[in-house]
């Protein structure tokens, strides 16, 4: 049986946005395994229900059912030791945690204020409604008032940036000569930003998107 991996769809099903499905796709690039992907939306609860949350990625593998993207990267790297390592040895493993929170806590923040008008208007109707009521309460103010500010948020997410981008001008990869779950992890963030921005977040030329393009064509993804 196929793998199977539900992942956030628009509207549009073919549009995959999520950061977190995008982290998965390259884990199960690296590990070098095949799945289906199922189109979720954010009110298809009921479809995901089996998995016990309501969230994705959800990873179904054969009789395995998992949730969670660190989870999934978990079980993929010990279910398929003989693969390449998502993470590398202990220390870059220990590593790894602290880029996936930097991530989280830092970085998807500061491109969620910037892109959440964009996903709003390329998503489902029945999602629309969804994604105003909760985002709306997690920020505190409605999506128009978030895209009214948009220039305002900008600054931050250079800041945020400079980090990543000082790391890629002295190394190919955050994990060093290849990618790893460290660029999984980043990357799902900045595709989640280049794909829904309205107005692009950097150049082409920039060392952000070199570095997009290049784990991409690692995985022949490109
Ligand atoms: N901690 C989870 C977070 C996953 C997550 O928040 N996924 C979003 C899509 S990007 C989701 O499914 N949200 C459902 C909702 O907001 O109801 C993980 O790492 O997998």
């Amino acid at each position: 049986m196929k793998r199977k991996l539900y992942d956030l769809a628009a509207a549009d099903s073919a549009f995959r946005f999520s950061p977190y499905c995008w982290r998965i796709k390259l884990a199960l690039a690296h590990k070098n395994l095949s799945y289906d992907t199922i189109p979720w939306r954010f009110t298809d609860k009921d479809a995901i229900a089996f998995s016990g949350q309501g969230t994705v990625p959800v990873l179904v593998d054969g009789k395995t059912t998992i949730s969670d993207s660190q989870a999934i990267a978990e079980y993929l790297e010990d279910t398929y030791p003989n693969e390449a390592s998502l993470f590398g040895d202990p220390q870059a493993r220990a590593v790894t945690l602290f880029v996936k929170h930097w991530a989280e806590s830092t970085l998807h923040p500061a491109i969620a204020k910037i892109v959440l008008p964009a996903i709003f208007k390329r998503l489902a109707p029945a999602d629309q409604a969804y994604f105003r009521t909760t985002r709306e309460a997690s920020h505190g103010m409605t999506i128009e008032a978030i895209e009214a500010g948009r220039a305002g948020y900008l600054p931050a997410l250079e800041a945020a940036l400079e980090p990543l981008r000082r790391t890629l001008r002295a190394q190919d990869f955050i994990a060093g000569e290849a990618p790893a779950y460290a660029d999984h992890i980043i990357f799902g963030a900045l595709q989640w930003a280049a794909m829904t921005t309205e107005e692009p977040l950097w150049a082409e030329d920039d060392v952000l998107a070199v570095w997009m393009r290049a784990v991409l064509s690692a995985y022949d993804l490109d």
